[in-house]
């Protein structure tokens, strides 16, 4: 901020701007705004904004660039890399901005304010007969905009791709208070660079979107889904080419946890129930869908399990007889992230490796989790069918919360070395926020890291759409 009297003014202004119901400025009622839901950074701001339209996002935005007031765009606060946690200036929620503009059925398209709840998005589609594929276990709280500022990806992603690969156009609130009008609903428009897909994953350091044109695809007739329990990652890995070779695209999910993770989730989450009556070392979900020959998805999802077990590489399997039951084996799934935080500290990691490369990632991750932190209760899970792991840790029974965060940095940086050395990569889904911004600037090239500043620069030279996320360009403007 410039001074102190031209930040009061610029606040005054903005207040003036939202109206009554568009500010909060008392502690108590910023506090879910300032902090996140891991309850380990806690940020601070001058005002909550809740601006009602875009035209009002424009206006906040002018008078903040003018005074130098630095903005973090917030959606439903459910990132897990810090992105939506401010510092200092204004948050700038969504959250009033939940209208749902326009359903064009012919077009296959959703047009939605960015505050829309993606449970809210996922059922006005599905009122019209058509399936919004994003699915996250935090899809009642996280919103639409967050979404595509993070690039979500989620349990569909096998399938349908992440949140990218749903959006066709954006509105936007640029860093200086113009509005870029991209709401285009095409499927083919080259013209030119294509500037949604530079909004999409930035973390809302490149401005507020506003409104998205979505793309939807056809409500399945129904679903198969089962849960399988093998002792081995190989054998884990081996299920996935089987149940991969023989449904083909109706193959949507393939989510896999360990004994510790269904035992956390069963102790901690109400509606969570183990479906085996004997433990096992290792779970896979599966999902498929069916458009037309339901008997011959189920069919082809009973024949890959019993292949499975003929192999040996299986030990036991359910398959869901009604969508009740599938929704109690993904409550076991959905249940995970809640009921680590509930069962002790956890050391998260969000990294993903080339399918193939997932047992070899775990084996000699699991070898440097020991010898790094002796007693950490490995708990690997998640998106296993596009090679994407949380490669976790619950703190040891008999240490304390801040010796086992003590050593965070550490085995952060072994476990992203790892896999960066086996081609992956450190951040999969979650994306870089505040806490990642030191991997960025260590594992990204030079010309890669270059080009993203320099695209920081060009839209917002001022540096205040989130300050501080994604890359630290204070740094580097002097070469420009
Ligand atoms: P926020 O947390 O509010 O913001 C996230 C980032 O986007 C911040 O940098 C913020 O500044 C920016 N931003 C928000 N809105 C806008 C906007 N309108 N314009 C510009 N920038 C904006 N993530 C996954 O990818 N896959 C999962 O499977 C998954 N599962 C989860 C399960 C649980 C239980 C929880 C709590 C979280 C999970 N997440 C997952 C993380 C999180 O839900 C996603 O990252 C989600 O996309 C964030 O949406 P949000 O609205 O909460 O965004
Ligand atoms: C999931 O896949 C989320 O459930 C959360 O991405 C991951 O809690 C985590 O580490
Ligand atoms: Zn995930």
């Amino acid at each position: 901020m410039t001074n102190a009297v031209d930040g009061q003014a610029a606040l005054a202004a903005i207040k003036e701007a939202v109206g009554d119901n568009g500010w909060l400025a008392d502690a108590a009622n910023m506090a879910p705004y300032v902090n996140e839901w891991l309850k380990i950074l806690e940020g601070t701001c001058q005002m909550v904004v809740r601006p009602g339209t875009t035209e009002q996002v424009a206006q906040v935005v002018r008078i903040c660039h003018d005074a130098g007031i630095p903005i973090t765009p917030q959606g439903g606060n459910t990132g897990m890399v810090g992105g939506a946690v401010p510092n200092g200036g204004i948050v700038l929620s969504t959250q009033r901005l939940n209208s749902i503009r326009e359903l064009d059925a012919d077009n296959a398209t959703l047009t939605v304010e960015a505050g829309c709840l993606l449970a809210d998005v996922q059922a006005a589609a599905a009122d019209a007969g058509f399936l919004f594929p994003l699915t996250l276990a935090s899809e009642g709280s996280c919103r639409i905009g967050g979404n595509i500022a993070t690039n979500a990806g989620g349990n569909n992603t096998v399938r349908y791709g992440n949140t990218r690969e749903q959006v066709l156009g954006l509105e936007v609130v640029l860093p200086d208070g113009r509005v870029w009008d991209g709401l285009r609903g095409l499927r083919k428009d080259n013209t030119g660079y294509d500037l949604k897909q530079l909004f999409i994953g930035a973390e809302g350091t490149l401005g507020v979107i506003t409104a998205a044109v979505l793309s939807l695809v056809p409500a399945p007739r129904d679903r198969i889904t089962a849960m399988a329990a093998t002792e081995s990652w190989d054998d884990l890995l081996k299920l996935f080419r089987i149940m991969r070779r023989r449904l083909s695209g109706s193959l949507v999910a393939f989510e896999v946890f360990t004994d510790l993770g269904i035992k956390i989730t069963v102790d901690h989450i109400d509606d969570a129930n183990d479906p085996f009556t004997d433990g096992h070392r290792l779970y896979a979900l599966m999902e498929a869908t069916c458009y037309d020959n339901e008997a011959a998805v189920r069919e082809a999802v009973e024949t890959g399990l019993g292949e499975a077990f003929e192999d040996g590489i299986v030990t036991d399997a359910v398959l869901a007889e009604s969508g009740q039951q599938a929704a109690n084996l993904w409550n076991v799934r959905e249940g995970l992230p809640e009921a680590q935080s509930m069962e002790s500290m956890v050391i998260k990691h969000d990294v993903s490796v080339p399918i193939s490369r997932i047992p070899e990632y775990v084996a000699k991750g699991g070898a440097l989790v020991e010898e790094t932190i002796p007693g950490a209760r490995l708990l690997p899970f998640g998106h296993m069918g596009d090679g994407n792991l949380h490669f976790n840790m619950l703190q040891p029974d008999d240490m304390e919360r801040d010796v086992f965060l003590a050593f965070k940095g550490d085995i952060n940086r072994k476990l992203h070395d790892l896999a960066i050395a086996m081609g992956g990569t450190f951040s999969a889904e979650h994306g870089i926020g505040l806490n990642k911004v030191g991997d960025l600037a260590h594992y990204r090239s030079e010309v890669e890291l270059d080009l993203m500043a320099r695209i920081k620069q060009a839209f917002d030279p001022a540096n205040i759409m989130n300050p501080g996320k994604v890359i630290d360009i204070g740094s580097r403007v002097s070469a420009f």
